[in-house]
């Protein structure tokens, strides 16, 4: 919250396929099944994406939960704290900074703070294909992935969190960019981003804009938005972003 003293000035932009939203312009709100919790939901339908995307704050001793259902599956990723996870198909594990998981549908999914939580969460349809079985959950966390030199610049790492395996339907990944490094060139693609800033600051590009960045800023990107980036300032930048993959085209 600014002080009385300050403007409301922002850098926030929402356009027909993009939107920029740094985390100050959203309201808190509560969910039946996470009373306890502050949500933002930081993209939706309503937006023009495809998916849902939460960023929870569960404070200490607290629990939420997301509900089996039909076909939607649950990706998490902890952002600070600690606590307990688990989901309706048996599996538990203690939660920490960078631990993340994508659940498969029709599976429940429970999260209790032994520390107060924060966590960037992604539901979306899983989209079944002919021959594909379906996947089964995997866990894991951000400092055990590898980090992959990309597009053949030690400057600009890739961790690809879940295989890219054609039962996922969905990359989630995180980039480093050193400063000054980015994206070589103004992407355009099918393919949606639910982009979270993680760490340092840059220039992103969307739409046909360049746009200041920085850590805690929310990103979304629809199909065929044209999108770039580098980074500046004295730290490297990183963000953690989604993708839908692996599926042909709905006509
Ligand atoms: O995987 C991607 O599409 C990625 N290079 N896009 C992005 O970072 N905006
Ligand atoms: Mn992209």
């Amino acid at each position: 919250m600014r002080s009385v003293n300050q403007l409301v000035h922002t850098r926030t932009r929402v356009g027909r396929r993009h939107a920029l939203m740094p985390l100050e312009g959203y309201p808190p709100s509560r969910l039946p099944t996470w009373p306890d919790a502050q949500v933002k939901v930081l993209a939706s339908p309503a937006l023009g994406a495809q998916f849902v995307q939460y960023l929870i704050d569960l404070p200490t001793g607290k629990r939420g939960s997301f509900a089996a259902e039909a076909g939607l599956e649950t990706f998490f990723h902890v952002l600070s704290g600690s606590g307990q996870f688990q989901d309706g198909a048996g599996k538990k594990m203690a939660i920490a900074p960078g631990h993340f998981g994508l659940t498969p549908p029709d599976t429940s999914t429970t999260f209790i703070a032994a520390d107060a939580l924060r966590l960037l969460v992604l539901r979306k349809r899983y989209e079944s294909a002919p021959g594909v079985a379906l996947f089964r959950g995997i866990y894991g966390n951000e400092a055990d992935v590898p980090k992959q030199v990309w597009a053949e610049n030690p400057h600009s790492l890739l961790q690809t969190l879940i295989p890219d395996e054609l039962t996922f339907d969905m990359a989630m990944n995180i980039f480093t960019f050193d400063p000054g490094f980015g994206l070589p060139v103004v992407e355009t693609h099918v393919m949606e981003h639910g982009l979270f800033f993680l760490q340092g600051k840059g220039l992103y590009y969307l739409e046909d804009r360049w746009m200041e960045v920085e850590a805690d800023d929310f990103i979304w990107m629809g199909p065929y938005c044209p999108q770039s980036f580098y980074a500046t300032g004295p730290a490297p930048a990183r963000y953690l972003y989604y993708k839908n993959v692996n599926r042909d085209v709905a006509i």
